[in-house]
């Protein structure tokens, strides 16, 4: 009986030296991982030296990452700050980062981590793949022995798609700065690198224009973002690695726009006045449109668009272009007689009419264009992004647009099955893959697909409640955008969003509201 116990002690101590993979909460899970013998001790001594050429914004984000892990182990570690000109080269964490990277989807944000039990390496080519190794560092943490530690391994990680993104729409109901800000954290730690910006629609205009001080005045009920505003959050974001993408809608969801202006509508009036328009209270599609016929809509669309790009120092520009059902222009006689006069037949050859104006004014501020799928008309310029959102709602397959622009030459990112204000069952979105290998791509057509992004749809939330619409859920999107397809066991993703969820709560995201009711589920 004493060998029994003795024996059953020892394998007890073994078993704990022993980490098994499937208990790591990695989320997005990497590419590749090798698991070695024993475990690294988080001391307070614990210090980060950080080697190479890499864009200062790694220092802040090593500094973050201290006061995480203070915030985590209750230590406060003797390493206040990492700065370039405080040297360690005998800190226990080296980061070496070759180059600066460029806050741009053309990045090679690969990296390697490696923990044995005197130390841990960061090797990445840019600091944009240092910042997610430390993401990936901070997610392995775990306690042994009543000790803080780290399993010794390797990692060797880079994403599968480049295009990993969160859209969250301002207009329907307005969101404030704080709201923005945790959420791009949260984005951060689930390695998305794109925020796409939906800022007007029928509901409300939420940017400044300061040439248009009526849009604001107006259309937006006092509820905006100043200039200084949006250049905060710009730059909050790229110091997490993270682009942002502005989107101005047009020429549909425009009943904003109209509300201030509403000479550059299309509505009719037979008595040739100008409708009056009134900002939209309900959720729903409208018919307000702007009219492509009139010179002044252009005028004033570079005015809004040259401010608006002169805020966003990065590639692309998004111009909506969705759900424009044309019943304005069909009513209107003077709209009719533009179309036969230019020949173009249809509502959707008008549109790309309105469009290549619209991309003129981009390629003169350096911009791409992104738009929703309806800009793919026969003429559109191959440059443009096309993002792929109709499915069986739409009566068309889900993802045919996305398969669509690709075999046509466009770069194209998804979103249709990505719909996290929906509150649908996680696995739907972690089930969607965005190469239908049914589709026969080449491996060009495939190499266009650029990723995806999870679309937060703001008719049916508040600052209040915004946060559980997003998390947990598309932290599951995050893992199908980064990690590769095989990737696919819901049982086992399921076992580590629960994690994924506790450890967001640090970054100040609000998305558990009844935490009574997650420690009974727990408890049980
Ligand atoms: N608002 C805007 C929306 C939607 C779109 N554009 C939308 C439509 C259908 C679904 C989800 C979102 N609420 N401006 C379409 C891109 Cl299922």
């Amino acid at each position: 009986m004493k060998y029994l116990y003795l024996f059953l002690l020892i394998s007890y101590t073994t078993c704990a030296q022993q980490i098994n993979i499937d208990k790591l909460s990695l989320m997005p899970w990497p590419q590749n991982i090798r698991l070695h013998d024993g475990t690294f001790q988080i001391t307070k001594d614990f210090n980060i030296n950080i080697t190479g050429n890499p864009n200062p914004r790694i220092y802040s984000y090593a500094t973050r990452f201290l006061r995480r892990l203070d915030g985590r182990t209750g230590n406060f570690f003797t390493q206040s700050y990492t700065t370039s000109s405080n040297q360690k080269p005998n800190a226990q964490l080296q980061i070496n980062c070759l180059q600066q990277g460029k806050i741009d989807i053309s990045q090679d944000e690969s990296y390697q981590l490696k923990i044995t039990p005197k130390n841990i390496t960061i090797d990445a080519t840019s600091d944009l793949g240092a910042m997610h190794a430390l993401e990936t560092l901070l997610q392995l943490l775990t306690v042994q022995d009543g000790q803080f530690v780290f399993p010794a391994l390797t990692i060797n990680d880079a994403p599968q798609f480049t295009w990993r993104g969160l859209m969250i729409d301002v207009a329907r109901h307005f969101q404030p700065i704080e709201v923005i800000t945790r959420n791009i954290d949260a984005m951060a730690a689930l390695k998305l690198n794109i925020f796409h910006w939906h800022l007007t629609d029928d509901q409300g205009w939420r940017v400044e224009i300061k040439s248009l001080p009526q849009l604001t005045k107006q259309a937006s009920d006092g509820l905006f973002y100043t200039q200084e505003d949006i250049k905060y959050i710009v730059n909050y974001a790229a110091e997490r690695g993270i682009m942002v993408i502005p989107e101005i809608d047009v020429p549909g969801h425009a009943t904003a726009i109209l509300t201030a202006i509403p000479e550059i509508g299309s509505f009719y009036n037979k008595d040739k006045t100008i409708k009056t328009y009134t900002l939209e209270r309900n959720a729903g599609i409208f018919d307000p449109t702007l009219d492509p016929t009139n010179p002044k809509t252009y005028i004033i669309l570079q005015q809004i668009f040259d401010e608006v790009c002169a805020l966003f120092p990065f590639n692309y520009f998004h111009i909506g272009g969705d759900e424009n059902e044309g019943k304005d222009w069909d009513a209107n006689p003077k709209i009719a007689a533009f179309k036969k006069e230019h020949q173009l037949k249809t509502n959707h050859d008008l549109q790309t009419y309105f469009n290549m104006k619209l991309l003129k004014i981009l390629q003169t501020n350096n911009k791409e264009v992104m738009g929703w799928e309806e800009i793919m008309t026969p003429n559109m310029s191959k440059n443009a992004i096309i993002h792929s959102w109709r499915g069986v709602n739409e009566g068309l397959h889900a993802g045919e647009s996305l398969i669509n622009a690709a075999k046509s030459g466009y770069k194209t990112v998804l979103s249709n099955g990505f719909y996290i204000d929906l509150a649908l069952g996680i696995d739907e979105h972690y089930n969607v893959m965005l190469i239908d290998e049914k589709a026969n791509l080449t491996t060009e057509e495939k190499s266009r697909i650029l990723g995806g992004e999870a679309t937060m749809w703001g008719e049916l939330v508040t600052p209040a409640t915004i946060d559980s619409r997003i998390w947990p859920r598309t932290a599951a999107i995050a893992e199908r955008l980064w990690s590769n397809s095989t990737i696919t066991d819901v049982d086992f993703m399921r076992k580590r969003i629960v994690n994924v969820s506790f450890r967001l709560e640090e970054l100040g995201v609000q998305h558990i509201k009844n935490k009574s009711v997650l420690l009974r589920n727990i408890a049980n």
